[in-house]
């Protein structure tokens, strides 16, 4: 199968957040990612301190309408009827999130799953999700019921099992350990922290963008 190259460079640099992640109003700190130079958006409203119900909603369609000023896909987290009524770009699911199938049949658009490890990220594949997220690469803070860490050689293996499908790593990923997460194999790195935790979300979304770019060029 062909994979869709421009989703490919859209996962290039993909911020994941929720307003529990931000130390400033989630708004700003979109736009300012995105400014910065991420190529993707995930609002992924979970943990303690994170909106529900009317909230959410109104804060979605507020980053969508960002998201959409700015051309960047917008993924939405876990809630496919959310995803639905705003029309996003995407959805992105993990394991637990209810059966797979089923929502890959009810949901066109872009669809993303957590994966980690090899089984999970061979049935992604094979049930049609457009890229796949492993992880956790690192320790991470911003996850509580995060797996194992399970560090680049999951995507090592991952790519050595001949599976193909579109791949990001996630979990404790920032500006030093980006490169060995992409050297074995990865089209992209996911990240919460790294930009949402940075005292100036710009300037940490900048310096991740140019180093994506480099590290491209290189490979
Ligand atoms: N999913 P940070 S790790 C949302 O392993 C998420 O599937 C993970 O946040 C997985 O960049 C994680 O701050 C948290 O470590 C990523």
């Amino acid at each position: 199968m062909i994979h869709n190259p421009s989703l490919i460079e859209q996962l290039s640099l993909y911020f994941v957040c929720g307003s529990q992640n931000c130390f400033n109003d989630i708004e700003n700190t979109i736009r300012d990612a995105i400014m910065g130079g991420v190529t993707m958006i995930q609002y992924r409203e979970k943990g303690e301190g994170a909106y529900s119900g009317e909230e959410k909603v109104i804060v979605a369609q507020k980053i969508k309408t960002i998201c959409k000023q700015f051309s960047v896909p917008f993924i939405v987290n876990d809630d496919v009827q959310l995803a639905t009524i705003l029309d996003a770009d995407g959805l992105h699911v993990g394991q637990e999130d209810g059966d797979l199938i089923d929502i890959r049949n009810r949901w066109r658009g872009i669809l993303g799953i957590s994966t980690h490890n090899v089984e999970e990220a061979r049935d992604a594949q094979k049930i049609g999700a457009d890229y796949i997220g492993v992880g956790p690469m690192y320790p991470t803070f911003s996850k509580e019921d995060h797996a194992k860490v399970k560090g680049p050689m999951m995507i090592k293996n991952i790519r050595t099992a001949g599976i193909r499908i579109p791949l990001v790593g996630i979990g404790g990923i920032n500006q030093e350990n980006m490169r060995s997460v992409m050297e074995v194999g990865a089209d992209g790195v996911a990240v919460i922290s790294a930009i949402s935790r940075a005292s100036n979300p710009f300037q940490a979304a900048l310096e991740l963008s140019l180093s994506m770019e480099k590290i491209k060029k290189e490979n």
